[in-house]
């Protein structure tokens, strides 16, 4: 069972902007800048083509909707949409995740160096501490209040 299915099972805590039947996004715990958000499967699948045409499509519109909801609630300009699709293409956790990561303007050489120390960093455990918590849920709320109840027809 990957650190994901532990969070939709409830077991390990997240800050949840959206969830529906078959995807649920949640803000990163190492984020790259602020806002950082993984639209995730909910079936527990590696990479992409484990999923179906309709799932496939679904993820990316949850994160077409998560990077508007960032841009409405944080004033984020763009976002970059990443997928790490598989363990040699970096993929650190074993369960299907696009990256939404915004972009606030002006912070070319911030993100830079966040991407590398991101990279650097992944094997680091991060504990889950209340204040971290507590500031990734004051995030999520300003991203789930632009969400819209459900994604999709
Ligand atoms: P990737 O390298 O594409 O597999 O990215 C996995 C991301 O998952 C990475 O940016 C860090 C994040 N991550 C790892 N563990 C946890 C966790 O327990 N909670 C949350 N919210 N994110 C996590």
């Amino acid at each position: 069972m990957s650190i994901f299915s532990a969070i939709l099972d409830g077991k390990l805590a997240a800050s949840f902007v959206y969830r529906d039947e078959t995807a649920a996004a949640f803000l990163d715990i190492s984020p790259m800048s602020v806002g950082h958000t993984l639209v995730i499967s909910t079936r527990a699948c590696v990479t992409l083509d484990e999923l179906t045409p309709d799932e496939r499509a679904h993820l990316l519109d949850v994160a077409g909707a998560v990077g508007a909801a960032q841009r409405a609630g944080l004033g984020s300009k763009a976002q970059h949409l990443l997928v790490n699709d598989g363990k040699h293409a970096s993929q650190s956790v074993p369960h299907v995740h696009i990256h939404v990561i915004p972009r606030y303007g002006g912070d070319m050489a911030k993100v830079v160096s966040r991407m590398i120390w991101h990279v650097a960093t992944l094997p680091v455990p991060r504990p889950e501490t209340r204040a971290r918590r507590e500031r990734l849920d004051a995030i999520a709320a300003k991203i789930a209040v632009h969400m819209p109840e459900q994604v999709g027809p």
